[in-house]
């Protein structure tokens, strides 16, 4: 009988997977963790019956939420990563010989073992010296460091899961002024923010609300298969920084080896269809 894994988005959308066999199944103290390997996506996580990465399509997500902001800001020595388990963030973040210091926080410490097990093609490098992983909440972690003026990271980025349980906070404004705290005055955030088709008033609300944040907040865009509706948004939030003005020969460097990324789709990734213009306007 062919097995199936499907993600059921909201009781009315859902993108299943034939799967071959499940590589992992468990329950951490947050969420339940699932690996399978499917038939067209290769292996692939989901969390809480929802599917976060697949090697299919895992180079949209990494290289998209991370690019962007590392060609567009002037400094790129000090970045964070809240969530982002899999690896794939830091990845791509670690590409780039400009970047010092890593730091991710990651609330669930199973998805990082189970991922370091069974996605190995994945090839994140853990063992990079400029990288320190540390488990907790994101959210309470931005806020001490913000509190306890911490030095200040030229990049935050927000890998983190949909905006429901412990994500939730993630996308309120509370949490983006302890960012803007922990960032430079020059510095940058980016965040997933959601679909504009399959959750338009999720999207619409995060990018209006990082609006009252940063002096700019834009949304971007990218295909990604394994998601609800398949377009996704990033968005990238500054006070100073433009992400169209961002460094040729940086991106250069970065496209001779990118699966997704490279200049043109960083230009055309900023273009909103009249839809989406209209959801923002509103
Ligand atoms: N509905 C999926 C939301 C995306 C969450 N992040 C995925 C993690 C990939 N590193």
């Amino acid at each position: 009988m062919a097995l199936w894994f499907d993600e059921i988005y909201n009781g009315k959308i859902r993108f299943g997977l034939r799967v071959k066999r499940s590589l992992f199944q468990g329950k951490s103290e947050f969420q339940s963790v699932d690996v399978v390997e499917t038939e067209e996506f290769g292996r692939a996580l989901a969390l809480e019956d929802a599917w976060m990465t697949s090697e299919r399509d895992e180079a949209h997500y990494h290289e998209m939420i991370v690019h962007p902001a590392l060609t567009s800001a002037k400094r790129i020595e000090r970045v964070l990563v809240i969530g982002g388990g899999d690896g794939g963030t830091v990845r791509e973040v670690l590409r780039h010989p400009e970047v010092k210091h890593v730091n991710m926080v990651e609330l669930d410490k199973m998805v990082v073992d189970v991922c370091k097990e069974h996605l190995p093609s994945f090839k994140v490098p853990w063992n990079d010296p400029r990288l320190n992983v540390e488990f907790g909440d994101g959210i309470a972690w931005l806020k001490n460091y913000a509190d306890g003026k911490g030095t200040p990271y030229d990049v935050i980025i927000i890998d983190g899961s949909d905006p429901v349980g412990p994500a939730e906070g993630l996308y309120a404004s509370p949490f983006y002024e302890s960012a803007k705290k922990c960032l430079t005055p020059e510095g940058v955030l980016v965040s997933q923010t959601e679909s504009p088709i399959a959750m338009a008033e999720d999207f619409a609300r995060i990018v209006k609300t990082l609006r009252t944040s940063f002096k700019r907040a834009e949304p971007y865009f990218v295909p990604i298969p394994l998601y609800p509706s398949g377009m996704w948004s990033f968005s990238f939030a500054s006070d100073h920084v433009d992400p169209r003005n961002f460094d040729e020969a940086r991106a250069a460097r970065i496209e001779t080896d990118a699966r997704y990324y490279n200049r043109d789709i960083h230009r055309a990734a900023f273009a909103q269809p009249s839809f989406v213009q209209k959801l923002l306007r509103s």
